[in-house]
């Protein structure tokens, strides 16, 4: 594809990540038109050779694909329920995190107004892209992915994750998941160490490799979930609830909230009340895993 040949793009919301995704589309030569709520943020992409539509239906209207990358779910029926037979013939790529079923639904309402949709999820900081180091996930219409693919290559690692459309943002929430839950135990674990005059930057570059090396114990514990063998323990139920007990106490002791631990400990709990104190603490899983917990 030459620079010429580039499809036109629009790009809806102009915070920190659609910027990054308009300007990345610029720099390769695509003729990218701009729309965002309060007007005045595209001001640089401008400059930098966009053109910003002064209203949704003329950003609509301008280019056969249509980016969303806005707040949320809720930001993108705000913007686009009023122009939305405008949409006809045209593709849109969402690339708001919302949840698998919000992408379900967008999809359906999109398809309903004869628009083609692929829904995204970034793995990225807005700095990250252009670079391949970020990644998109995505899912929906294989050919819709296929089709755009040399424009999706320009920001990031491009994923396809299948035609349920709800698939990439299930992946992206499901690591977020597991992101969150870390970076509140590393804070929860900051405060300990605060307490006693360590600083949050020294903990850090102890924490960082000691946290990194732990993730090589993912694919042993996947192979315990996922075939559901949970005797004889690597580590059992029992003594992890002992070591998970030393942490709820030392945090009270250095007078630090222990709710992130503590929520652990529970799980852990309620595996010895329900009969599983000798199976592995992995196990934990089961109880995660549905709603009636087992
Ligand atoms: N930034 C990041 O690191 C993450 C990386 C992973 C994926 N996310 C998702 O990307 C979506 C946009 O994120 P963002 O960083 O660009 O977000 P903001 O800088 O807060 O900009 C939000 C834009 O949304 C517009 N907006 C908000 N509410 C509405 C609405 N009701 N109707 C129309 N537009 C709306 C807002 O416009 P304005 O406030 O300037 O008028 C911004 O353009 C997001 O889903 C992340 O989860 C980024």
């Amino acid at each position: 594809m030459t620079t010429t040949d580039r499809e036109p793009v629009t790009v809806l919301g102009l915070g920190a990540m659609g910027s990054a995704l308009a300007g990345a589309l610029i720099d390769t030569g695509h003729a990218t038109t701009v729309w965002n709520r309060t007007p005045g943020r595209g001001a640089d992409l401008v400059a930098r050779g966009a053109i910003e539509a002064q209203s949704i239906r003329d950003a609509v209207a301008a280019t056969p694909v249509v980016v969303a990358c806005l707040y949320d779910h809720d930001s993108i029926h705000e913007s686009l329920d009023s122009v939305a037979a405008d949409l006809r013939g045209r593709t849109l790529i969402n690339l708001t995190t919302t949840t698998p079923q919000q992408a379900r639904e967008l999809a359906q309402w999109a398809v309903d107004h004869g628009a083609d949709y692929l829904d995204g999820a970034i793995m990225a900081t807005p700095p990250m892209i252009g670079s391949p180091a970020a990644v998109i996930l995505y899912s929906g219409s294989r050919a819709t992915f296929d089709r755009r693919r040399g424009m999706l290559d320009i920001w990031a690692t491009s994923t396809y994750d299948g035609t349920d459309t709800g698939m990439a943002s299930l992946i992206d929430l499901a690591m977020l998941s597991g992101m969150y839950s870390m970076f509140a135990g590393f804070l929860h674990g900051a405060a300990m160490v605060e307490a006693d005059g360590v600083s949050a930057k020294e903990f850090a570059a102890r924490a960082m490799p000691f946290l990194a090396a732990m993730t090589d114990a993912f694919p042993a514990i996947a192979e315990t979930v996922d075939t559901g063998v949970y005797s004889p323990p690597e580590q059992s139920v029992q003594w992890t609830a002992t070591v998970l007990d030393s942490i709820v106490r030392a945090s009270s002791d250095q007078g630090v909230d222990p709710r992130p631990i503590a929520m652990v400990r529970e799980l852990v709990r309620h595996q010895i009340e329900t009969g599983h104190g000798s199976h592995d603490v992995y196990r934990i899983y089961e109880s995660l895993r549905t709603e009636t917990r087992t």
